[in-house]
C-alpha cells in the first residue's frame, strides 16, 4: 500500500484522532489483516471444537433444576470469567487510520423496518428532522421509576466529541473499519443517570414506532457495566463523517468496542437499567449475553 504518504490534512486529522480518543496504537488495514490471520485460525479451530462439543453436550444431564446441561452451563460461567479478566485489563479497541475506511452495508433491520420484508431505505421507518431534532432517550432507574429523558440536542452539543475508526464486526462473517462520530456514554449517563452509575446493565431498545399501520417488533440489546464505562463505548450520530441514514440507525445509536454488531444497537429510544441478569433480543435467540470477541 502508499498509504503511508497521507497528506498533511490527513495527517493533522489522525493527530487529533489519537488525542481525542487517546486510543494508542493506529495501523493500517493491510498490516492489521496480516497479523489477525493467524488468530483467526485458531479461533476457527476452536470454533469447530465448540460445535462437537455442543453435539456432545445436548446428551448430558443437568447440574441441579436449570435446564442448561451442565458442562454448557460451566462454560458459560468460564466465559464470564474470561469477559471479567478482559475488564480488569481495562483493554482498548484498536483503532484505525482514516485512510482505512470503508463503505459498510445496511444490516439488520429490526425495529427499523415499515414493511415486513423491507431492505430499500425507503421501507424503513423514516425519523424526520422534526423528530430528530425532538428526540430523546428515556430512561428508568433499578427501581423501576422513569427518569429524565436524555435529548438528543443535548447529546450533540453539550460533551466532547469523539471521532473513533474501528473495526465493525458483523457475527455473520464480515467487517469493515469505519469511523464514528459521537459522545462518550459514560460522560451523558454521569449527568444524566448519576444515580444508576452502579447499576450492572443497561438494556438499550429501538423503540417499536408505528408507519402505515404496522407495528414493527423491537431491538434491544442488554449492554454490561464495563461497556457502559469504556472510554470507547460512544453514542453516535455520524458514520464516515455523514449523518445516519435511517437503516444504520438515525437519529443516535450505540458503539461500543469488543463487542459483535448485534449490541451495536441502531436508533435507541430508551434505556432500561437493571441489576438482574438481563435478556435481549439476540439472547432471546440463544446468543450469548456479552457478545463480545
Ligand atoms: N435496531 C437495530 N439495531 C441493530 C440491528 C437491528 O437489526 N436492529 N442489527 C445489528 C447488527 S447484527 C449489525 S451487524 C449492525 C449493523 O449496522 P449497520 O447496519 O450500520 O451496518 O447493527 C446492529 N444493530
Ligand atoms: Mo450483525
Amino acid at each position: 500500500m502508499t498509504g503511508d504518504a497521507r497528506t498533511p490534512a490527513e495527517a493533522e486529522r489522525e493527530r487529533r484522532l489519537r488525542e481525542q480518543t487517546d486510543d494508542g496504537e493506529i495501523i493500517s488495514a493491510a498490516d492489521y489483516r496480516k497479523r489477525s490471520r493467524r488468530s483467526f485460525l485458531s479461533f476457527a479451530a476452536l470454533g469447530v471444537g465448540g460445535y462437537v462439543g455442543f453435539n456432545r453436550l445436548q446428551s448430558m444431564g443437568s447440574r441441579d433444576s436449570d435446564t442448561i446441561p451442565a458442562a454448557l452451563r460451566t462454560g458459560l460461567e468460564f466465559n464470564q470469567a474470561v469477559w471479567e479478566t478482559i475488564q480488569r485489563d481495562g483493554a482498548r479497541a484498536r483503532t484505525f487510520s482514516v485512510s482505512d475506511i470503508e463503505e459498510i452495508r445496511v444490516n439488520g433491520r429490526h425495529g427499523l423496518r415499515a414493511t415486513s420484508n423491507a431492505t430499500a431505505e425507503a421501507d424503513l421507518i423514516q425519523v424526520s428532522d422534526e423528530e430528530a431534532a425532538a428526540w430523546e432517550i428515556t430512561m428508568t432507574g433499578v427501581d423501576g421509576s422513569n427518569l429524565d429523558p436524555i435529548p438528543l440536542a443535548s447529546i450533540k452539543s453539550d460533551f466532547n466529541v469523539h471521532e473513533m475508526v474501528w473495526e465493525h464486526k458483523c457475527v455473520e462473517g464480515w467487517s469493515n473499519i469505519v469511523q464514528w462520530t459521537g459522545v462518550r456514554v459514560s460522560d451523558v449517563l454521569e449527568r444524566y443517570a448519576p444515580d444508576q452509575l452502579d447499576a450492572d446493565w443497561g438494556v438499550m431498545r429501538t423503540p417499536a414506532m408505528t408507519d402505515g399501520g404496522r407495528q414493527e417488533r423491537e431491538y434491544s440489546a442488554a449492554i454490561d457495566r464495563y461497556t457502559l464505562d469504556h472510554s470507547q463505548t460512544l453514542f453516535a450520530w455520524r458514520l464516515n463523517g455523514e449523518d445516519l441514514t435511517n437503516g444504520h440507525g438515525a437519529p443516535v445509536r450505540l458503539v461500543t468496542p469488543f463487542k459483535y454488531g448485534i449490541k451495536q444497537i441502531k436508533r435507541i429510544g430508551s434505556i432500561e437499567f437493571t441489576n438482574d441478569t438481563p435478556s435481549d433480543y439476540w439472547t432471546d435467540r440463544g446468543y450469548d449475553l456479552h457478545a463480545g470477541f
